[in-house]
């Protein structure tokens, strides 16, 4: 099996200090969260930003701020910085690609439209074709995210069109209300379904997050924690940082023989 690609997705674009007072938020808050997080094992940052005010951000001075605050911390050792380009629900899509001309390693690509909570998440096939231009133009990897067994299709389709190019990093991510919920037989059934030449990691939403991580460990895909996909330790206890969520899973690799990908491994496997 491939090394464990471990992801802290450390502040994401919904939650709020009320819902999560340790949610980092700042470029500072946000240094010392990918600083503790790649220290317990993590070799990808998953990074929404925010203003000054701690509303959700596609604006590039924003996404530079904690850029450089998080490369600063972890000089020696910088992880894979993989910018989001979903953003918060309702954001227009010119702002959610403008990051990418900051040409970061990595971004995320979201393939389809889900009910999101009692919102709509809208990636019409003309988004993902706009964002698969500039993932191209700026020479980012594209990590794609995948919320129903339907986004699958998208990608077969836009690689039919000739939109998008093997090799395919997949994140499957099962537990959004109004999307796939996170039963392993749907992990399952994904992971079948996949395009050759792909990778893939699971990121459970709330209570899905550990046991679709525990699988993906012993399946040898890749796993993504962090506060915005799921801010309890265990059923109502807060966790208490990013790096408490990712130490578990490294303990739990650790436990079961399945090697963590330091970031050098991860760079290799992930950026082609
Ligand atoms: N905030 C969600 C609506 C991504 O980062 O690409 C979308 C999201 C996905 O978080
Ligand atoms: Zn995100």
């Amino acid at each position: 099996m491939e090394k464990l690609i471990i992801t802290a997705a450390i502040t994401g674009a919904e939650l709020t200090k009320a819902q999560c007072p340790v949610l980092p938020m700042t470029p500072e808050e946000q240094a010392k969260a990918a600083k503790e997080a790649v220290e317990a094992g993590a070799a990808v940052i998953h990074l929404h930003v925010r203003d000054e005010q701690g509303r959700p951000s596609q604006k590039l001075e924003h996404f530079k701020a904690s850029i450089e605050a998080i490369k600063n911390a972890c000089k020696g050792n910088e992880p894979i910085i993989q910018f989001s380009t979903g953003g918060a629900v309702g954001e227009a899509i010119a702002n959610r690609v403008a990051p990418l001309t900051l040409k970061p390693e990595m971004a995320s690509f979201n393939l389809g439209t889900i009910n999101f909570g009692e919102d709509i998440f809208v990636n019409t096939f003309s988004d993902m074709r706009a964002l698969s231009k500039s993932f191209r133009e700026n020479k980012t990897v594209p990590e794609f995210e995948i919320y129903e067994a339907g986004h699958l299709d998208n990608l077969k389709k836009l690689i039919k069109e000739g939109v998008l190019q093997a090799p395919f990093h997949c994140q499957f991510v099962l537990g959004v209300s109004g999307a796939l919920s996170g039963e392993i037989t749907s992990l399952n059934f994904l992971v079948q379904n996949l395009p050759p030449q792909s990778t893939w990691g699971v990121a459970g939403i709330g209570r899905y997050e550990l046991p679709l991580a525990v699988h993906s460990v012993v399946m040898g895909g890749h796993v993504r924690v962090g506060l915005e996909d799921n801010i309890f330790y265990s059923k109502g206890v807060p966790a208490k940082s990013n790096a408490q969520l990712v130490e578990r899973i490294v303990r739990i690799a650790n436990e079961v023989g399945r090697p963590v990908a330091n970031i050098a491994e991860a760079r290799k496997i992930l950026l082609h």
